[in-house]
């Protein structure tokens, strides 16, 4: 007899993201009694166009940030619109989760608590299917677009914190190393843990804070923002691996953080605030002379007619990316497309709010070559779905921080399982 897979019940709960501050976890269970949780991550520098998450406001309990409204949404209106429903229609669950909410942004039961049920759903239907995560998210996406699993996305690590992740002390937001594509996922591992423990080296021997960011990277005291990629300069040349061969640069400048209201780009490295023309020929200069392979928000989210300027520039050999700009929003990435505004997005569950919405926003971005970057969120929790995620849609690279601390590391050590199931596969299908 085939297990049922209707839903039976929804528990949600608030527990704690990696920053200290709550967030909500839902658990699906089916009938045949089979059950998925997930909980969902949360962003320290929100983007003006993702949807919106609840928050208690109730300054008396964790500063404003409870999620017992959330929970109860999910256990309330949610539960009594899904139960029933069968786990297996992603796409009709979804559906009747945007349907009740009926807004735009998902601000009335908030994007936490439809996320925690849709990414909660597909769990509890893969469990009940009894196929591996990653597998259930590809046979879900296929309708999309037809992807098969060939490979695990290239990893890039977020090495310095800067922004509102980091000490308070650098404009930019994330120093990044990229190992090259061809390499194995276990391989780039010990690259950007090689490139990591070389950093720390430098800065101890420096003198400066080596303690660390929100996503794991050091937080250093001491430098401008182009100090911190000197650093990641020094780093790559006293390890093993040679750059623009083996590693690579990649920034996250999170710009819109740094714009100011009435205009012009304010960093420490230059003595006043640059006008968008400045800033871009600014940027079109930084890649020259650190040859970047990644570079991303590196305007504010409003800022098309400059993001369109700065492609044109230096969009070829560089992979321009949307993640404030285009918040994993359908509108957003066809306006992009549309205008030639960036050459790759920052797909992050939560900026849309719902597993059916998001391959929608992937496969916009893989029917016009524009590159897919998987992405966890700054307040993170140790659910590893993003690694699943990312394998199942096949996304050319995954940002999940730095190789260190638990909620990083969670998703880098769920991808290395994934990497040996498909080599063990791989060997299967060819022996037999
Ligand atoms: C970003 C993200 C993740 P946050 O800007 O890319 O690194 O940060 O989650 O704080 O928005
Ligand atoms: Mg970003």
């Amino acid at each position: 007899m085939v297990a049922s897979t209707k839903i039976h019940s929804l528990i949600a709960r608030e527990i704690l993201d990696s920053r200290g501050d709550p967030t909500i976890e839902t658990m699906v269970v089916l009938e045949s009694g089979y059950r998925g949780v997930a909980s969902v991550p949360a962003g320290t520098s929100l983007g003006k166009y993702e949807s919106v998450e609840l928050r208690d406001g109730d300054e008396k309990r964790y500063g404003g940030m409870g999620v017992l409204k959330a929970v109860a949404n999910v256990e309330g209106p949610i539960a009594s619109k899904i139960r029933g429903m069968d786990a297996t229609d992603q796409g009709a669950i979804d559906k009747a989760l945007i349907d009740l909410d009926g807004s735009q942004d998902k601000h009335n039961l908030g994007s936490n608590s439809i996320l925690s049920v849709s990414l909660a759903v597909a769990v509890a239907s893969a469990n009940a299917s009894r196929v591996p995560l990653y597998r259930y998210i590809n046979q879900l996406f296929r309708p999309f677009v037809e992807t098969e699993i060939k490979r695990i996305p290239t990893p890039t690590f977020n090495i310095i914190n800067g922004g509102k992740h980091g000490a308070g002390n650098l404009d930019f937001q994330e120093f990044h190393i990229i190992p090259a594509s061809n390499k194995a996922f276990s391989e780039a591992l010990h690259i950007g843990v090689s490139v990591y423990k070389s950093v720390m080296q430098i800065l101890k021997y420096r003198n400066a804070v080596y303690s660390v960011g929100y996503e794991g990277g050091f937080a250093p005291n001491l430098f401008t923002n182009l100090d911190a990629l000197e650093i990641l300069r020094e780093a790559i040349k006293a390890s093993p691996y040679a750059f623009g061969v083996d590693v690579f640069f990649g920034l996250d400048l999170a710009a819109s953080t740094f714009h100011q209201e009435r205009g012009g780009y304010k960093i420490k490295d230059k003595p006043a605030a640059l006008s968008s023309t400045d800033f871009t020929k600014y940027l079109v200069e930084l890649h020259k002379q650190y040859r970047l392979l990644i570079l991303e928000d590196p305007l504010d989210e409003d800022d098309w007619e400059h993001w369109v300027e700065l492609s044109k520039e230096i969009g070829k050999d560089v992979l321009v990316v949307g993640d404030d700009l285009l918040a994993t929003n359908p509108e957003r990435l066809r306006r992009a497309i549309k205008e030639g505004a960036c050459s790759a997005i920052l797909a992050k569950p939560n900026q849309i709010g719902s597993l059916s919405e998001f391959f929608g926003v992937i496969a916009i971005a893989k029917q016009a070559d524009i590159k897919t970057i998987v992405s966890h969120r700054s307040g993170e929790t140790n659910d590893s779905f993003i690694a699943d995620l990312a394998v199942g849609v096949q996304s050319d690279y995954v940002k999940f921080g730095a190789p260190a601390r638990g909620e990083r590391v969670a998703k880098y050590n769920r991808l290395l399982q994934i990497e040996s199931e498909l080599a063990a596969s791989r060997v299967v299908s060819t022996t037999s």
